[in-house]
């Protein structure tokens, strides 16, 4: 899968992709702001989860947009104690909105181990355009509730994809498992191929030589016939 980390400066994306990626990630920064990317590769349950942190100065738009493209989940990170930076919030997400419509967004409420930290219910009165959208309050500091936020992200996208992954699952290694999926989901052959490419490069499933056959990899498998067991951790 792959989720941009986004939200707007200082707020600790760069942190929270430090903390899931246990320390193994890039980031180009220039004392202390991010003024490229972060990047990093976390595994959960067998999942690739391919994590790209955004600038969080405005100026770096360009840089957001490449990041975001293609993004199958978005985690947008608040910073719950500054009141100050809830109007440049409201910028990005209409940003990451525009950008990434429709696709799954948890957001993260970060700094949750500052004892002057607002509570999930204020930041909601604050920042109006959360409504309907999960809130999660995090630490990035202290890793506080980090894996469930993540977990929950990729359930919500697992379950936007889930009609063709459960095809995915079915006709793992069939032969004609093209076909099949075109059929079922009644897809065009183009579309059906994009479909398996792009699962590729998130290396859920290999595709053979000419197409015709998929391979999920064993690991993924059981997610993605049933998402829910990604939560039950
Ligand atoms: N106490 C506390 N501080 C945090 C937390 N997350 C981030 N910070 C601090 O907030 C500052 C900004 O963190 P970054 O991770 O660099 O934030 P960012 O969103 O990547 O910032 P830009 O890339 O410049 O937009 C740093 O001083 C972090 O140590 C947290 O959960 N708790
Ligand atoms: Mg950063």
């Amino acid at each position: 899968m792959k989720v941009v980390v986004t939200g707007p400066y200082e707020s600790g994306k760069s942190l929270l992709i430090n903390h899931i990626t246990d320390g193994a990630c890039i980031n180009v920064e220039r004392r202390g702001t991010t003024i490229a990317m972060d990047h990093g590769l976390a595994n959960i349950d067998g999942m690739n989860v391919f994590l790209f942190g955004t600038p969080g100065l405005l100026r770096f738009r360009t840089m957001r947009k490449i990041l975001s493209s293609g993004a199958d989940g978005i985690v947008f990170v608040v910073d719950s104690k500054d009141p100050e930076s809830d109007a440049r919030a409201k910028l990005f997400f209409r940003e990451i909105a525009f950008f990434l419509p429709g696709v799954p967004c948890i957001v993260a409420a970060n700094k949750q181990d500052l004892n002057d930290a607002r509570p999930v219910d204020q930041l909601r009165n604050s920042m109006r355009f959360l409504a309907g959208l999960p809130v999660i309050p995090i630490s990035a500091k202290e890793g506080t509730n980090v894996d469930s936020m993540l977990r929950t992200l990729l359930y919500l996208t697992m379950m936007q994809w889930s009609s063709v992954f459960g095809k995915f699952a079915e006709y793992s290694g069939h032969k004609n498992g093209l076909k099949k999926l075109m059929k079922d989901l009644n897809l065009q052959r183009d579309h059906a191929v994009g479909y398996l490419r792009r699962f590729e490069l998130r290396k859920l499933l290999t595709v053979q030589v000419g197409d015709e056959i998929f391979n999920v990899n064993d690991s993924v498998r059981p997610l993605l016939e049933n998402p829910v067991l990604i939560m039950r951790r």
